[in-house]
């Protein structure tokens, strides 16, 4: 099936982080690539990428970057699809780092920042599911149950001491 979604990040060392963003798109089965493509080790890469990112058939782009992370603002830069940019938790400064790097593009090219780390990872690809659901009924039905069905794990143990 068409990829619809691409996940992208600067280095393998993310993949531990970005795998979230794939684990819900897995879940309400929506189909998607991932690469590593850095910004600074593999420039020319991520200009292309961004360049192709269309005619490849991507509706929505999800890429983490830890540290000095100009992977999502350059690929926005070179794409008017959707990027949602996931801050990597750095080692040196826990991603705050990574947070103000991607969080703070200059007016005229957006990218829409999640949260640092692996909740951020998951809310981009759940984000990247909802955006496309706007045109994929049977996807927002799945959208639907899986929300469902989490405010009822919450509901059925409210107990904060019980596992
Ligand atoms: C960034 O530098 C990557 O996104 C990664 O979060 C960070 C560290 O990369 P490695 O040195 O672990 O490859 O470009």
């Amino acid at each position: 099936m068409q990829a619809k979604v691409a996940v992208i990040m600067g280095s393998k060392s993310d993949w531990p982080t970005m795998e979230g963003a794939t684990q819900i798109m897995d879940i309400l089965q929506v189909p998607y690539e991932v690469e590593v493509v850095s910004a600074h080790r593999t420039p020319d890469r991520l200009m292309s990428f961004g360049e192709q990112a269309v005619e490849r058939g991507f509706e929505v782009l999800i890429a983490g970057a830890g540290g000095a992370a100009h992977l999502p603002g350059m690929l926005a830069a070179k794409t008017r699809l959707p990027v949602l940019g996931v801050p990597v938790q750095s080692r040196a400064l826990n991603g705050m780092d990574s947070l103000l790097s991607i969080a703070q593009m200059p007016k005229g090219v957006a990218v829409g920042t999640m949260a640092i780390g692996e909740a951020g990872a998951f809310n981009a690809g759940l984000l990247a599911c909802q955006i496309l659901a706007n045109n994929d009924s049977a996807l927002a039905e799945r959208l639907e149950a899986f929300r469902q069905a989490q405010t009822a794990t919450v509901l059925a143990n409210p107990d904060p001491r019980s596992a």
